[in-house]
């Protein structure tokens, strides 16, 4: 789907728009558009090819123009006419978290500042504090959001490559001279975020293999065309790479293009051990050069006296001393899961019904479904009253009985306090099949106090599960300070599940805290905290994550029966 892409390029508009100091109605239109669009269940490309782009909500002829025009050339002439009216440089300040398109009009007319650069200049200097709408704060925030822009600079976050590399996947697969072909590098990984696409072909003629790439509808701008390898940059400003290699080495570059570097570097020094030489063409003996093998991942493991190592797994975090032992995980796969546990309703601040939830679950082959709606005091997300509590457990009782087939719990996101206690009552906790708790309030507290909160809330009795232990947001918002090793230990102690919260920007845990956690015998969750069902699929992101930190079908609560899942949560 390109609602994405579409929505993304209509919020862009309008930040320029503000830029400019075009009027509200103007600016508030297209992200008004976009945020449809990007909410939307139906493939706007669809809409397209019916011609019924004006009928959705807030898109009348001259949007509708500009969507096709969009979709059909991957490019739209407004836009780029638009850019070349304000500096390069202000549209990359745009990407700085928190910061807004009205205060980089402000910076630009007030101060003509136009990167980066000069931005933290200024706000070191503190030059900003006097302009109108700005203060000592601001200035604080403006250096910590350059600060995490630069952290994940040019990385992408996985959802979106995973999206853009199948893609493009799907498109190469059509060709009838590719005869193998696979997603390579960090993608394969499935590390959080990505640097570049890597793909690997299999084929006898790369020349037209080369031609077919870069002829990609996508592609914005092809970086080099060469015989076996290309480079080109998607709409999404994500770098693509393809490389085409004959079949003898296809299983070597297969290995040695998903890395990690660390890992083939450990891998390499293994083969030398061994007597071989490895490298990208294939396994090779030391002295003679005489070519072994090559032609898959498997075999070439196998030859240097290791049990297949998954991608996720090959980052050289001890994977080549479970391989040698043969004591690598099973690790968990997207279809044991039976149900997802974290989905935010209309109750609050989700977008959709129960009902509609209950659907989609369906949809989604799931057994279950969790409906965690946000506690009382949290009234920015229309958290739940005690007396709103009630109601909506009517209304689940409702749904269950069109939905037999589906077990809806209803569960909660409930609020710790600063303090360290919980949102409800004892009472209220227990008329809940299950009791998620997480801090969304008071991120700025030192660890000890932080840690303390939290461990407090995890050690009442009807909580089952702790929501993103470490509220970190990918390039938007670090970790907060926490003592995870004790959260771990108190994880362990109570009995509470930690999250692996699959929302694209949290995954959260990560990889290495989950494996850490694995390591005390803690047990976990999953959860896609979604708001829209459209978020449902995001649970792929945290399986992946999952992986990654090494777990396997029994660590995770998804994969259980409904009635052991009654059991282990006390329903
Ligand atoms: P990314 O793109 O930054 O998210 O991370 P990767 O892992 O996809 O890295 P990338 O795209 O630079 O290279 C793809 C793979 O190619 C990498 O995982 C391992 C392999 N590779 C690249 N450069 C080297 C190198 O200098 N030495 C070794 N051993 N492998 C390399
Ligand atoms: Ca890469
Ligand atoms: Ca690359």
């Amino acid at each position: 789907m390109k609602n994405q892409f579409i929505a993304d390029t209509l919020y862009l508009i309008a930040d320029l728009l503000d830029i400019k100091g075009e009027m509200f109605f103007k600016t508030r239109a297209y992200r008004m558009a976009a945020q449809t669009i990007e909410t939307m269940d139906e493939d706007i490309e669809t809409r397209m090819q019916q011609g019924t782009l004006e009928s959705i909500p807030g898109i009348g002829e001259a949007l509708a123009k500009k969507i096709t025009e969009l979709i059909q050339t991957g490019k739209l002439e407004y836009l780029e006419r638009l850019k070349k009216e304000v500096p390069p440089g202000l549209i990359q300040l745009l990407s700085i978290p928190g910061l807004g398109p009205k205060k980089v009009a402000v910076l630009y007319k007030e101060q003509g500042i136009t990167s980066i650069q000069e931005l933290r200049d200024a706000a070191t200097n503190g030059k900003l504090r006097v302009l109108k709408g700005f203060g000592e704060i601001t200035e604080r925030n403006i250096l910590r959001g350059i600060h995490l822009l630069e952290k994940t600079s040019g990385r992408t976050l996985l959802h979106v490559a995973y999206e853009d590399g199948n893609r493009y996947l799907e498109y190469l697969k059509k060709n009838k001279k590719i005869k193998r072909i696979n997603i390579a590098g960090s993608l394969r990984r499935m590390k959080e975020t990505i640097g570049d696409i890597d793909i690997l072909a299999l084929s006898n003629d790369p020349e037209d293999v080369m031609e077919y790439f870069v002829s990609y509808s996508e592609v914005a701008e092809v970086l080099a065309k060469g015989t076996t390898k290309s480079s080109v940059i998607l709409n999404d400003h994500i770098q693509v790479d393809l490389r085409v290699v004959e079949e003898k080495s296809y299983g070597a570059a297969l290995q040695y293009f998903t890395g990690s570097k660390d890992h083939n570097v450990t891998l390499r020094s293994l083969a030398i051990k061994k007597g071989f030489k490895l490298n990208e063409y294939g396994l090779f003996d030391k002295e003679t050069e005489k070519y072994i093998s090559g032609k898959t991942e498997e075999d070439i493991y196998k030859r240097i006296g290791l049990t297949y190592i998954e991608p996720e797994l090959r980052e050289n975090r001890g994977e080549f001393d479970a391989a040698k032992n043969n004591t690598l995980p099973l690790l968990i796969i997207q279809d044991q899961i039976k149900g997802d546990f974290h989905v935010h309703s209309e109750w609050s601040d989700g977008s959709d019904s129960i009902e509609t939830i209950a659907e989609a679950a369906t949809k989604q082959g799931y057994e279950f479904i969790g409906i965690t709606d946000h506690s009382q005091s949290l009234k920015i997300a229309n958290g739940l009253s005690e007396e709103r509590v009630k109601k909506k457990i009517l209304e689940i009782e409702k749904a269950r009985k069109k939905f037999p087939e589906l077990r809806i719990f209803c569960g909660t996101e409930c609020d710790i306090k600063t303090d360290g206690s919980l949102d409800y009552n004892n009472k209220t906790l227990e008329s809940f099949d299950f009791v998620y708790i997480g801090i969304h309030t008071a991120f700025k507290m030192d660890k000890d106090t932080m840690t303390k909160r939290i461990i407090n809330g995890m050690s009442n009795d009807n909580v089952n599960f702790l929501a993103h232990p470490t509220g970190r947001l990918i390039g938007k918002r670090d970790p907060y300070e926490v003592d995870i090793e004790q959260i771990i230990d108190a994880a362990k102690q109570t009995n509470t599940r930690l999250e692996i919260n699959s929302f694209p920007d949290r995954l959260d845990l990560d990889d290495m805290h989950i494996k850490q956690a694995k390591d005390h015998d803690v047990k976990f969750v999953l959860g896609t905290d979604s708001h829209t069902i459209n978020h449902l699929g995001f649970l792929r992101f945290g399986v992946a994550t999952a992986r990654r930190g090494w777990l396997e079908k029994k660590d995770i609560l998804n994969t259980f029966s409904v009635k052991d899942i009654e059991k282990m949560i006390g329903t």
